[in-house]
């Protein structure tokens, strides 16, 4: 037994499944979850001694790699501080500036300590300032495990084939409209359906949890057109998306402005930071300075505050972005080449560094469309691939991520690693 199995059942004793997330139990590709010692740089190594090029990346946090020596330079000098006041200091306040000076539709922003806080405080923000109750969301989009939004929800839901969850109250649940991902002609039956009683929608302008998806031409121009219309709060959850396909989020990318803006992951440099921010008038109902209530212990906490200021300060260089897009446009190129010489059939969606392999037969532009992927062939995939000292996302429902720190000889070594993956795949 390797250590990394003798810890998972030293895990399993103690914590439910043994981990501390579900998407990492690696129940969707079988086999026990490895158990990681430290990273460096577009790797990370096992507690057996085993490296392996990384493509989770913390699920998009490490847009800069593992432990980049000014991030962890930076956290050590002001740990060295004190970790936390709860009381207020200068590092939220000029991480909230970065992070409206990138995103034009924010006037002001609270930050949270999770994805999940920051989505559920909008929905919450957003039903306080219409006075309804409704939401719209699309299947497959996972905005983070509220009640209110588990509902048809992607990532882990997805992944484990999990029924909306229970202990969702029927009552809540019934509040929760979804329609199907790019699906125009249901979202304008939905408005029609509900026209003045949505609070919000909220959507992930490029889809990352049912894999990636984008945005079909015209469909977030549609949904701003009838928020806008219907008096209903747009939020963008760019939880994934924000800093990642550009350093403005889907939002510079497809020129829409949403209400609220949701964010998390890259702004904390791989330490617990969420975020919602918008226009002052919605940002000012929110407590103290409005009865909008909504709190953290650890919110804006120091060391999360380094993390995420100096990796903001390290991604605005120039030819950043400029060079991920080089990899990652690579990668996708490779793989497709790789899957046709195996006589696998598969489609790569790409947004940026966030893109998935969906063992498809024809393009993925919604859940049912990823749902109808060869899960058993990605699986096979998957862990032909980890054999090979490489470490993909370990769910059919989710996205590889690359990092300024993986290297064009990476990207090599993938794609040949990925073309004996396609064959053992394909042999079944
Ligand atoms: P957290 O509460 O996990 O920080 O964020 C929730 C969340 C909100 N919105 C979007 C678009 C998200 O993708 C997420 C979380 N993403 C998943 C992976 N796709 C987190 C991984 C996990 O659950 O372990």
């Amino acid at each position: 037994m390797t250590r990394s199995q003798q810890l998972f059942q030293q895990a399993l004793a103690r914590i439910p499944g043994g981990v501390n997330s579900p998407v990492r139990a690696f129940r969707a590709v079988g086999g026990d979850p490895i158990f990681i010692d430290h990273g460096e740089g577009s790797r990370f190594v096992s507690v057996d001694g085993q490296s392996y090029i990384d493509y989770v990346m913390s699920w998009g946090p490490l847009i800069l790699g593992h432990a980049h020596p000014e991030v962890i330079e930076e956290i050590t000098r002001v740990a060295r501080g004190g970790t936390s006041f709860g009381a207020c200091t200068e590092a939220e306040v000029r991480l909230a500036e970065r992070i409206a000076d990138a995103f034009p539709s924010i006037d002001r922003v609270r930050l949270t300590s999770s994805g999940t806080e920051a989505t559920m405080s909008a929905l919450r923000l957003a039903r306080a300032a219409t006075g309804r109750d409704k939401i719209l969301k699309f299947d497959g989009c996972y905005h983070g495990h509220a009640d209110s939004l588990l509902v048809k929800a992607g990532s882990g839901v997805a992944t484990l084939g999990l029924p909306d969850s229970p202990g969702v109250p029927r009552a809540l649940a019934q509040l929760t409209i979804t329609v199907p991902y790019n699906d125009l002609d249901a979202l304008d039956r939905a408005f029609a359906g509900h026209r003045q009683e949505l609070a919000a929608v909220i959507v992930e302008p490029v889809a990352g949890n049912m894999g990636c998806v984008p945005p079909r031409a015209g469909f977030l121009q549609k949904l701003r057109e009838l928020t806008s219309e219907h008096g209903s709060v747009l939020i963008f959850d760019e939880v994934i998306t924000g800093f990642r396909v550009a350093r403005g989020g889907a939002q510079e990318l497809y020129g829409i402005k949403p209400d609220l803006t949701t964010l998390g992951k890259i702004i904390g440099g791989g330490l617990p930071v969420g975020a919602y921010g918008g226009r002052a008038e919605l940002m000012n109902l929110v407590a103290p300075a409005g009865p909008v209530y909504q709190a953290g212990t650890l919110s804006g906490n120091p060391l999360a505050m380094a993390a995420g200021l100096k990796t903001l300060e390290i991604i605005s260089r120039p030819g950043f972005y400029q060079h991920l897009e080089g990899l990652s446009q690579q990668l996708k190129t490779g793989l497709l080449r790789a899957s046709q010489d195996a006589g696998v059939t598969l489609t790569v969606n790409r947004a940026g560094s966030m893109l998935t392999a969906f063992f498809a037969s024809g393009p993925v532009e919604d859940y049912d469309g990823a749902r109808r992927c060869d899960t058993a062939k990605f699986a096979r995939f998957f862990r032909a691939l980890l054999d090979q000292g490489i470490y993909w996302p370990p769910s059919q429902f989710e996205c590889a991520m690359l990092s300024a720190a993986h290297s064009s000889a990476d990207i090599e070594a993938t794609i040949a690693a990925a073309s004996e993956a396609f064959r053992i795949a394909q042999e079944g």
